[in-house]
């Protein structure tokens, strides 16, 4: 057992308090891995709030971590101690039909099946003051050591800064691999995105990377606009600015409305604003935010042609795919980095939350 530091929520709507507790060796087919730097992504906030559905608590949140393989348990051989990996808050078992279906990047031996923040034998590794502590998506990274299914971590380059692609981990994975693999933008194309955060301006530098020739960045906050550009947008626009509804600004811009548009904000506003910016008969609306309320559309919207589409972690089948993007990433393919405004240390976790609140931060890496 090792006694290490870790940020417990011990209910919601209070802050995290940093605790000492104790990480259980892995057992058969797991690893446990020493966390060297985590992100703080919005999804983290949602829980602190108790917002997410399923979320048991106390709970250790954070899953956008890098780290280094402390020590296997009976039957690993993917990974070895000290080898650099990624615990992938979305698993990739390789054999459930998911899996095998190259279209797909869900896994059916995930968290998401079968709702619970404990590890898949319904136990959990850590315990504080005598208390058993829950997971967070199996990954739970705002602690020094945590404990995975092998089928949850994937292995990268040696050579991988872990302060930098720790963001690989969710945020950057998903605003990118919404642009690139769910929503498919083409060269030429026109793109609008809501929200201007980790993950929509990860959203922004996919679309630019796969040659959109507008990329219509949208958020009430114009702080977010000189981070947008410097990434690929060609235009900043603040809804409170207009008078009229921001899709119809957004169409009269473009004519017929663009190409493909991504939400990634979370409210059901903007996920049917997002949707009516888009062209009505062929365009492509991603909703990348999460939304714990239902939502009522005009069933008009989708009936002239639109296509409405949901991403997971961006459709990265992610234990194949994450050594590829950090061998993309050292290749300087695209600069993530840009993404990092705040490194704290890791008991400063609590200041990292208050900063993304406040609009100030992008991502925050927090550092043991
Ligand atoms: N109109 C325009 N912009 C807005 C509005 C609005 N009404 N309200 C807020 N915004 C802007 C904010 O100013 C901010 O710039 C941005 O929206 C949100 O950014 P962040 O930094 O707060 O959030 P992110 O980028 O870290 O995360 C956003 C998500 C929506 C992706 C996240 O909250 C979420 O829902 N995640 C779950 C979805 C998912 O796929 N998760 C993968 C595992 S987490
Ligand atoms: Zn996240």
């Amino acid at each position: 057992v090792i006694r290490c530091r870790a940020a417990v929520a011990w209910a919601p709507g209070k802050p995290l308090s940093v605790e000492e507790v104790e990480v259980a060796p892995p057992k058969a087919g797991e690893v446990r891995i020493k966390i060297v730097a985590t992100g703080i992504c919005h999804s983290d906030d949602h829980i602190l709030k108790g917002s997410l559905p399923n979320v048991e608590f106390p709970v250790i949140p954070g899953h956008e971590g890098a780290g280094i393989v402390e020590s296997i348990g009976q039957g690993v051989t993917s990974v070895k101690p000290g080898d650099k990996v990624i615990p992938l808050c979305l698993p990739q078992c390789g054999e459930c039909s998911f899996c095998q279906n190259p279209q797909s990047n869900f896994c059916q031996k995930s968290h998401f099946s079968e709702p619970q923040n404990l590890l898949p034998d319904k136990t959990s590794r850590f315990s504080c003051k005598g208390k058993q502590i829950h997971h967070f998506l199996w990954v739970s990274t705002f602690s020094e050591y945590t404990v995975v299914p092998e089928y949850a971590v994937a292995k990268i380059d040696a050579a991988a800064p872990l302060d930098k692609v720790c963001l690989f981990g969710c945020g950057f994975s998903t605003g990118y691999g919404a642009a690139i693999n769910t929503a498919k933008v083409k060269p030429g194309s026109t793109c609008a995105v809501f929200g201007l955060g980790g993950v929509g301006l990860s959203v922004v530098m996919g679309c630019k990377t796969a040659g959109a020739s507008r990329i219509i960045a949208v958020d009430i906050n114009k702080d977010k606009f000189a981070k947008a550009k410097e990434l690929g947008a060609t235009d900043c626009i603040n809804p409170r600015d207009f008078k009229k509804p921001i899709q119809e600004v957004i169409t009269e811009m473009t004519g017929q409305g663009v190409d493909y548009s991504f939400e990634a904000i979370g409210h059901a506003d903007t996920m049917i604003a997002a949707l009516a910016s888009c062209n009505m008969n062929t365009g492509v609306c991603v909703m990348v935010g999460v939304l714990d309320s239902k939502i009522s559309i005009d069933p008009t919207l989708l009936l002239t042609g639109r296509t409405w589409k949901g991403t997971m972690l961006g459709g990265w089948k992610m234990r194949e795919c994450m050594p590829k993007l950090v061998s993309s990433y050292l290749e300087k393919k695209f600069n993530s980095d840009l993404l990092i405004t705040h490194t704290l240390p890791f008991a400063e976790v609590n200041e990292g939350f208050e900063l993304l609140r406040a609009g100030k931060s992008i991502r925050t890496i927090l550092l043991f």
